[in-house]
């Protein structure tokens, strides 16, 4: 029995990479009679800026996304986290125990920044911190995550060590658990950098709502190389990530792909691999779109959640509190 917990940004329609990377482990986990937690973290989205008649539209179908991936809201806290005001109040407090340094090294905090010169928020750099108070709140286990928030698990990790070797035992250290294939899907027109949902061009992803034409538009320009063979080798970035793709929406193993295209080239791979994931999207969207009729039982849903993980939360702050001395008795 363990808490497993994770959670995603409604920073866009999400994508393949977000599915597999976090919400299909997660509903792995769901099943094994442990405390699920899982949800929207749109605090998270405004480190960047958000339209927000377009942030509204994105939790909605962050919320239809998981119950269309299998999420049971019998099993499993849903909640948006602003709904929920300890986050950002535990957030403040590691602030005051994380360093400058230990969020200058983290290389999503890099990335994003890179060419941003001084228009990067606060909000962008502390995001880690923010992120650590998600996980530390809930006496989390296991955070389901893709490959690409390893090293801010690892900064919960450290932050929840250093708190409790200051103010004696108060949260647990959490494990990130990060699936073997498909832990890191690249960009279709980059493979050298993550699928990305905030990505400047459309062309970088996979979203779970793209239709039939837009499938077969984006793979067919996806980046390959000159070889022309459909094998997984190290330094193939472009074809090793569509090979991934297809293992993934396909449940076929890489050895079992690689023989059925043994002496065939891109364009009979590619149209294969076109077929397999418009076949794993069309049921995915129906049951989304299902889903989303239903606006009321969606918000029915999220508050329910909000209200039980505000109960476990003010519980945790309450020992928070008493530890650091803040709490008069
Ligand atoms: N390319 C990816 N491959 C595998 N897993 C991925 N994840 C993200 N991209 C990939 C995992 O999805 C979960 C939710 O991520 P997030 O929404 O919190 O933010 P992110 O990691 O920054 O994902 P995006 O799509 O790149 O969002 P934007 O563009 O808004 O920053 C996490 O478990 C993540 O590991």
């Amino acid at each position: 029995m363990a808490n497993i917990l994770t959670a995603l940004q409604p920073s866009g329609v999400l994508h393949i990479g977000n599915y597999f990377g976090a919400i299909e482990p997660f509903v792995k986990l769901q099943d094994d009679g442990n405390t699920n937690f899982l949800f929207i973290v749109d605090y998270h989205a405004i480190t960047v800026p958000q339209d927000p008649k377009q942030l509204r539209q994105n939790i909605l179908f962050a919320a239809a996304t998981y119950l269309a991936a299998g999420v049971d809201p019998n099993k499993t806290l849903l909640f948006q986290q602003s709904r929920v005001s300890a986050h950002t109040e535990l957030a403040w407090i590691l602030n005051c125990l994380t360093h400058m340094g230990e969020l200058e090294r983290m290389t999503q905090f890099k990335d994003k920044t890179r060419n941003k010169g001084e228009s990067v928020t606060v909000g962008l750099f502390d995001y880690p911190v923010l992120m650590a108070a998600d996980i530390l709140l809930y006496d989390t286990n296991i955070v389901p995550v893709g490959e690409d928030q390893k090293q801010h698990v690892e900064l919960a990790r450290d932050i929840a060590e250093r708190f409790n070797n200051r103010f004696g035992e108060t949260f647990v250290i959490p494990k990130p658990h990060i699936r073997k294939e498909g832990a890191r899907v690249m960009a279709l027109d980059d493979p050298t950098s993550k699928m990305s949902k905030s990505a400047a061009s459309d062309k970088n992803f996979l979203s779970l709502m793209d239709d039939e034409k837009t499938v077969e538009k984006k793979i067919k320009a996806a980046m390959t190389d000159a070889e022309g063979t459909i094998v997984n080798r190290p330094g193939r970035l472009g074809v090793s990530n569509l090979m991934t793709i297809y293992e993934l929406v396909s449940g076929k193993t890489m050895a079992q792909i690689e023989a059925a295209f043994e002496g065939k080239g891109y364009a009979q791979f590619k149209q294969d691999l076109i077929e397999q994931i418009n076949q794993f999207l069309q049921p995915l969207q129906q049951r989304i779109h299902d889903s989303l009729k239903d606006h009321k039982n969606l918000i029915e849903i999220l508050e329910a959640g909000a209200q039980k993980a505000q109960a476990i939360a003010e519980k945790k702050m309450q020992q928070v509190r008493e530890a650091i001395g803040v709490k008069l008795s």
